[in-house]
């Protein structure tokens, strides 16, 4: 299965390695075939190559659109050498053998990028080029295609090694890699088509599910975006209702989703519960004995940043809490459902989206998460640990009072959804400072502290509502630092999950100021 190697073609975009490859194939007593521009550097560099013009006896035509699109070449390229009728043909039709293709494309890829126009990006789409790939890919049985100047080294020892010779066994890996690319560049060729017309792009169907909707952009404007959906019944924003507003965008989707799933924690039953989310992290969440009344403490907590957020709401949006909604800009409001006279008061702002969705998420329901990452695609369980279902264990001298054990387990739900890593203080069932995020606990925690006295601050009140809150850590304190910025926030009681090799210190520091902890032996990573 050895085809010695007589003749090559090249014809490439990319000259990286060209002009040494060429010399040594020369070397090796190859003979050289190459168009326009490719020629004119091997030639340079003064070594023998001829015109493909000369083969095809037709010049170049229409600015290179036409130059190796020719029987000569893909006679040479594609005749089954042992079939006596192609051996017949080649005869007849003058055409001589070509056993090694060396092409790369036009590079359409790049000079997309550079933000190029239209027609240089038309010119940029590579015929002849892949033509070549396939043709030579196809007959692998008889020809060599390189299509990446990272394989010239390998191609060159393999020729040595064989006297001159490629085996089948490497003209079939060079082949695969040729149609791989050929895919790849026209997926990018369809994924230009699609974003310049905004319809789906022909790669996302892989991540399954049916396409609800193209969006103008991703997280950003320069990033395609569609919206897909997987048709599972949970009451959540791809199965919403959306009543008014102008087309959700991909952050507000990502948002809107935040928010939602973070009010499903509270069991409506219970209580009346309001989250408000920026960046998919809460700016406000909190309890209350009405929407209205929760709304309002959600909003006290960070109301600089709650403009321009999404509010969630765990029960029916009445009139009430409508009004103070629309009070401040917002993006989207979802709730499992929208009186009447509610959806009345929203409609004064074309603007904001109301979602409805009949019903909320159940946070224990099992799922998969999907998150992509360089190649490859990592998948979890959804973290479906609720504070109700942890046993609670009392780790200082002091157990929490009635009050601080609401609001230790009011603070641990919502630390499940705040990014890592995340400190929640708070109050009277409502949060009064949130620190997200941050890639250190005592950063997250002074952050908390901070936001609490801006808030303060802003209200005109003499102290922070950290002073007299409880605390809430998304994962251990590795050291006693992040828990005494608690201290000195004012905070009297702590919920975290344990388990440091330091703990001992961290409840230690603890009981030296009089706080109380528990232990969930639970944790909420959320990155
Ligand atoms: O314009 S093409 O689509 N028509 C052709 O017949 C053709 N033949 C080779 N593009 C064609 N090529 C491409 O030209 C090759 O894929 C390569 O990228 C490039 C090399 O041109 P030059 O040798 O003139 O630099």
């Amino acid at each position: 299965d050895l085809v010695p190697v007589r003749r090559a073609l090249l014809s490439v975009s990319d000259k990286t390695g060209l002009v040494d490859f060429a010399r040594a194939l020369a070397h090796a007593g190859v003979e050289l075939i190459s168009t326009g521009g490719t020629a004119k550097a091997i030639a340079q560099a003064g070594i023998a190559v001829r015109d493909v013009s000369e083969i095809t006896s037709f010049p170049e035509i229409m600015d290179g659109r036409v130059k190796t699109l020719h029987p000569a070449i893909h006679g040479a390229l594609l005749a089954i050498r042992d079939d006596p009728e192609h051996v017949e043909a080649m005869k007849t039709h003058d055409i001589e053998p070509i056993d090694l293709v060396v092409v790369n494309l036009y590079p359409f890829e790049d000079v997309r990028a550079s933000g190029a126009d239209y027609a240089s990006i038309v010119e940029n789409i590579d015929i002849g080029g892949p033509a070549m790939v396939r043709a030579s890919a196809k007959n692998h049985a008889y020809v060599a295609i390189v299509t990446d100047p990272d394989d010239y080294a390998s191609v060159l020892t393999t020729l040595e090694m064989n006297n001159g010779a490629l085996s089948l066994n490497f003209r079939q890996h060079l082949a695969a890699k040729a149609f791989a690319r050929t895919a790849s560049y026209d997926a990018a060729i369809s994924g230009w088509f699609a974003q310049t017309l905004e319809i789906e792009h022909p790669t996302w169907r892989a991540f399954g599910g049916r396409l609800e909707n193209v969006m103008r952009y991703g997280e950003n404007p320069h990033q395609q975006a569609g919206f897909y959906v997987t048709g599972k019944k949970r009451p959540g924003v791809a199965t919403a209702h959306q009543l008014q507003g102008k087309q959700l965008s991909y952050n507000n989707i990502n948002d809107t989703d935040a928010a939602f799933e973070l009010v499903g924690e509270f069991d409506p039953a219970r209580t009346a519960a309001v989250a408000i989310i920026k960046h998919a992290n809460p700016c406000g969440v909190a309890e209350g004995a009405s929407l209205k009344d929760a709304y309002l403490k959600a909003l006290a907590c960070d109301p600089v940043s709650a403009f321009g957020g999404i509010v969630a709401l765990n029960g029916l949006l009445d009139a009430q809490a409508a009004e103070e909604i629309v009070k401040t800009f917002t993006e989207v409001i979802i709730a499992p459902q929208a009186s009447e006279e509610a959806q009345a008061i929203i409609a004064a702002k074309k603007n904001l989206r109301l979602l409805v969705t009949g019903g909320l998420p159940d946070p224990r329901a099992t799922g998969m998460m999907v998150k992509s990452v360089a190649g490859g695609l990592l998948v979890q369980g959804r973290d479906t640990a609720v504070v109700d279902d942890l046993v609670l264990k009392v780790v200082t001298k002091r157990a929490p009072s009635e009050a601080e054990m609401a609001d230790l387990r009011f603070a641990f739900r919502v630390a499940k959804h705040v990014k890592s890593n995340a400190i929640i203080y708070a109050k009277d069932c409502a949060t009064v400072g949130i620190g997200a995020g941050q890639m250190s606990r005592v950063d997250s925690s002074r952050i908390a502290a901070r936001k609490a006295q801006d808030a303060a601050e802003a209200a005109n009140r003499a102290d922070p509502l950290t002073k007299g809150s409880v605390v809430a850590s998304d994962a251990f304190f590795p050291f006693a630092d992040g828990l005494l910025a608690a201290v000195e926030a004012g905070a009297t009681a702590v919920i975290q999950p344990g388990g440091s090799m330091r703990d001992d210190e961290v409840i230690a520091t603890a009981d030296a100021h009089g706080l109380a902890m528990v232990f969930t032996g639970t944790r909420h990573f959320r990155h």
